[in-house]
């Protein structure tokens, strides 16, 4: 990836072997409504630094690829929601037309692999929609991610999709997938998913090891790292089960599909659950920057 311009203190952490986290834009744009949105980018931040790494927020502002958004950028995506949600495939179009565009996970993990980032954090992964044998409906997150080397912290994948077949397809595309202090595969506003992993680590430490090994042996797919929400700040399962039901009615009355799939059912999902979704939304990112950062820390201090 060429001319991705980094913040200055995400430029000097790289340059020194610094620990550094990349954050994505999505979330902001279109995961979460304004202005907690801003709130939310800001205490990300905030969350990587007061555990020893440097953030690096992603997005694309005036046709240039950002690396460590300034207030103003911040300001930008938050408000964004005319703000394009793009992938990888959308770069040449948007830097070209000179747009500002929010990142996903799977172009936030290639713009941060470029740039010589080992760690992200984001909420949830995309993956396999629930009725993708007939949709085709299957995040570029998973074949980014089989391609990309770079660690993703994630609680899991968004319960909106199939949760089974999107792990199935992890597999195919040998994207390494390791539970976080749990041997069950999380359910993004819920501890658990009810599917069991075969990898569980138990520190910072330990992963910071294992990524210093998948480099070793040049493995050009991401690893996963799964970090479940705390079960005293998961979204209670009949609550999410009857509002993931009527959601994924709304959605197919509305005719959304595609793109705005996931945007509209995080929506439904806090504005019937009253904000609270919202609230586990934000833990679980928070949650996940922090562990982000702790790894990145170890991974710079062990090296
Ligand atoms: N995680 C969240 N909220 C989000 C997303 C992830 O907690 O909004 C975004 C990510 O950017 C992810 C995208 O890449 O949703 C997946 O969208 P799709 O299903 O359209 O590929
Ligand atoms: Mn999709």
């Amino acid at each position: 990836m060429v001319h991705a311009k980094l913040a200055p203190a995400v430029a000097d952490a790289l340059n020194s072997g610094g620990a550094v986290v990349a954050l994505e834009s999505t979330l902001i744009a279109h995961g979460l409504p304004y202005p907690d949105n801003l709130q939310v980018a800001k205490q990300l931040e905030s969350d990587v630094e007061n555990n020893g790494a440097v953030p690096a927020t992603i997005a694309i502002i005036d046709g240039e690829i950002k690396v460590g958004l300034n207030e103003s950028d911040l300001e930008k995506i938050a408000q964004g929601a005319e703000i394009r949600k793009i992938g990888p495939r959308d770069l040449p179009a948007v830097i070209s037309k000179k747009e500002s565009a929010a990142t996903t996970v799977a172009s936030t993990s290639a713009i941060a692999h470029s740039v010589g980032i080992k760690l992200f954090a984001t909420g949830g992964l995309g993956g396999v929609h629930r009725d993708a044998n007939l949709s085709f409906d299957e995040s570029a997150d998973l074949t980014t991610l089989a391609q990309t080397p770079i660690a993703v912290v994630a609680a899991g994948v968004k319960s909106i999709l199939d949760v089974l077949a999107t792990l199935e397809r992890l597999e195919t595309l040998g994207v390494l997938v390791i539970g976080y202090q749990t041997n069950v595969f999380p359910g993004f506003y819920q501890t658990e998913s009810g599917i069991d992993l075969e990898w569980r680590f138990d520190s910072a430490a330990e992963i910071a090891n294992l990524i210093k090994t998948h480099s070793s042996l040049s493995t050009q797919s991401a690893i996963v790292i799964a970090n479940p929400v705390a079960k005293e700040l998961e979204l209670p399962k009949k609550l999410h089960d009857d509002v993931l039901a009527t959601g994924m009615a709304a959605a197919k009355k509305a005719g959304i599909t595609g793109k705005a799939a996931t945007p509209f059912l995080l929506e439904f999902f806090h504005r019937e659950t009253k904000g609270e979704s919202l609230r586990v939304n934000i833990d679980v990112v928070r949650g996940n920057a922090s562990l982000a950062a702790k790894i990145a820390a170890e991974l710079s201090s062990s090296r």
